[in-house]
C-alpha cells in the first residue's frame, strides 16, 4: 500500500478462541472484570467532574464545588461524546485489554480482516434512579458502516440488574443483517424519546446482568434495549462505539457528501492499523451533547413549580373522589 497508514497500535490479544467464535455466533460477548477497581473509581470521579463542569464546554458549564454528587447527577440521563472533552474518557476509549478484544472480535466475521480497530462515539449513562430506558434498536440504524463490524463496548461502572435497567439483548439477531424499522413505542414510561424497532420476535429477548467492571461487547446489529430504572441506585455506564478501521464511515454527513464516498474522520485509532491516516483526523468540537428522558422533564417541572404541581395533584386527586 502507497498511501500512510500511520503507526501500528499494537494491543494485547486476551479473547480466547471460544469467545471470538461466541461474539460472531452470539453477536455479544460478556467479560467479567476487564476494569479493575481502581479503574472504575477513576470513571466514577470523572463522570461526577464532567457533569459538574470541571471541562467547561457549551454544554456542561462549572457547578458550585458545594453541590453534592447527587444533586449534580440526578438530572442526566446520558452525556455523549464525553471522550471529547475529557482525556480520562478518551483513555478508556484507547484502554488497552478492550482494545486488544475489540482487535480480536469487531470484524472477525470477514476473511483477511487484520486486527484494526477505530472509535467514532462515546456515550456517558448516569440512568439514575426512575429514568428511563432504551427501546429496542439496532445500532447501526444510526451509525452506518459499510461491513456490519460497528460495536460497542459497554462497560458497567455500576452493578446492572433488571432492577436498575440492565441491557436486554436478543442474543444472534445480528445474523442476517437486517435493519428493522422503527416507530414511535408509545410507552413513555418506560423509555426515553427515541423511537423502537420492530418486527422480530422478543421472546428470545434475554437479560444481560453484570458486575461493575465488566465489560459487554454486542454487534451494531444486534437487537437492544433497556428498560427503565425502578431502583433506588444509579446505573452508570461508559459505551464506546467503533469498527473496522478498513470500513469507511459514512456517520454524520456534510453537505454534498454522498454516502458512498462519505467517510468521517472524527475518529480515534485505537489498534492496527489507520488505512486512511493520510486523509488526516477532524479536530473534535470541544463540546458534549446531553441526552435528555422523560423522567429528568417531569423532574425540571416539578423543581420548577412546586407549588402549582401540588395544587394540580390535589385537584386531581380531588376529581377523583
Ligand atoms: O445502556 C443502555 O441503557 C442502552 C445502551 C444502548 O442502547 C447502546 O449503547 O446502544
Amino acid at each position: 500500500m502507497q498511501m500512510s497508514t500511520g503507526p501500528r497500535i499494537d494491543v494485547p490479544k486476551i479473547a480466547s478462541r471460544d469467545q471470538i467464535r461466541s461474539y460472531i455466533d452470539t453477536g455479544y460477548l460478556v467479560l467479567p472484570d476487564l476494569i479493575t477497581p481502581a479503574e472504575i473509581e477513576e470513571l466514577r470521579h470523572d463522570a461526577a467532574d464532567l457533569a459538574r463542569g470541571k471541562y467547561p464546554c457549551e454544554s456542561l458549564k462549572p457547578l458550585p464545588a458545594d453541590m453534592h454528587d447527587e444533586e449534580v447527577l440526578q438530572n442526566i440521563l446520558c452525556i455523549h461524546q464525553p471522550h471529547f472533552i475529557s482525556p480520562v474518557m478518551e483513555k478508556y476509549v484507547r484502554h488497552p485489554k478492550i482494545c486488544g478484544v475489540l482487535s480480536q472480535i469487531t470484524a472477525a466475521h470477514l476473511p483477511f480482516w487484520d486486527g484494526s480497530v477505530k472509535c467514532m462515539q462515546s456515550m456517558l449513562f448516569f440512568k439514575p434512579p426512575g429514568f428511563q430506558g432504551q427501546a429496542w434498536h439496532q445500532d447501526e440504524i444510526y451509525i452506518p458502516t459499510r461491513d456490519r463490524s460497528l460495536i460497542g463496548a459497554w462497560i458497567a461502572m455500576d452493578d446492572a440488574t433488571i432492577q436498575n435497567g440492565c441491557l436486554y439483548v436478543i442474543p444472534g439477531s445480528h445474523r442476517p443483517g437486517y435493519l428493522y424499522m422503527q416507530r414511535p413505542h408509545g410507552n413513555p414510561d418506560e423509555f426515553d424519546f427515541a423511537q423502537e424497532s420492530y418486527g422480530f420476535d422478543e421472546s428470545p429477548e434475554s437479560p444481560v446482568e453484570v458486575k461493575t467492571g465488566t465489560v459487554v461487547f454486542f454487534n451494531g446489529y444486534l437487537l437492544h434495549r433497556s428498560r427503565r430504572n425502578r431502583s433506588p441506585i444509579y446505573r452508570r455506564v461508559l459505551v464506546n462505539h467503533y469498527c473496522n478501521a478498513w470500513s469507511f464511515l459514512p456517520w454524520s454527513l456534510r453537505e454534498g457528501e454522498t454516502p458512498s464516498r462519505a467517510d468521517r474522520r472524527c475518529v480515534v485509532p485505537v489498534a492496527g492499523l489507520d488505512p486512511y491516516a493520510w486523509k488526516g483526523y477532524e479536530t473534535p468540537p470541544k463540546n458534549v451533547w446531553l441526552r435528555m428522558c422523560k423522567a429528568r422533564e417531569e423532574k425540571l417541572a416539578q423543581a420548577a413549580a412546586p407549588a402549582s404541581s401540588s395544587a394540580a395533584a390535589a385537584a386531581a386527586a380531588a376529581a377523583k373522589t
